[in-house]
C-alpha cells in the first residue's frame, strides 16, 4: 500500500507533497473500492435457482440467464414426487444415463435443494428411461 502510493508519486513531474497525498488517497478509493466489490460478490452468491426438473430441465429464475452459478448457489429442483427424482452422478452415468453408483445422493422430496460446491455437477432422473428421454442436466459453478 505505501509502496504503491509511492510509485504513483514518482511518476508525477512535480512530485510535491500534495501530489503524494492525492496519489496515496486515490490508492486508498481503489482498495476500498475493490473490497466493497468483493463483499458483493460474496452477497450475490447465495442465490437460489428453481429449476422446472422435468423432461427439458430449466432454471425456472430468470436472473440465471446469462448467469454464471457459484459455489454457495443452491439449486432447488421443483418436481411431482413419486414420479421423478434427482441423482447426482458422475459425468460417465450422465452421458450414457447408465444405472447410478449404489454411492450417488438421491434426491426424491420433489422439492430438492442442493447447494452447489465449486465444479461441474450432473443431475438425472434414474426412472426408467427418464434420463434418456432428456431429464439431465449439467451444471458448473465457479
Ligand atoms: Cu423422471
Amino acid at each position: 500500500m505505501a509502496s504503491a502510493a509511492a510509485a504513483v508519486g514518482m511518476y508525477r513531474r512535480d512530485g510535491d507533497q500534495q501530489g503524494r497525498g492525492s496519489a496515496a488517497a486515490a490508492v486508498l478509493c481503489l482498495l476500498l473500492l475493490i473490497i466493497s466489490s468483493e463483499n458483493t460478490a460474496v452477497q450475490a452468491a447465495a442465490a437460489v435457482y428453481s429449476i422446472d426438473w422435468s423432461f427439458s430441465p430449466k432454471v425456472i429464475n430468470p436472473l440465471a440467464n446469462g448467469k454464471t452459478f457459484r459455489a454457495g448457489d443452491t439449486l432447488l429442483f421443483k418436481y411431482s414426487p413419486g414420479f421423478h427424482n434427482v441423482v447426482e452422478v458422475d459425468k460417465a452415468t450422465y452421458d450414457k444415463c447408465g444405472t447410478p453408483p449404489a454411492k450417488a445422493k438421491v434426491y426424491a422430496s420433489g422439492s430438492d435443494r442442493v447447494t452447489l460446491t465449486k465444479g461441474q455437477h450432473y443431475f438425472i432422473c434414474s426412472f426408467a428411461g427418464h434420463c434418456k428421454a432428456g431429464m439431465k442436466i449439467s451444471i458448473f459453478a465457479a
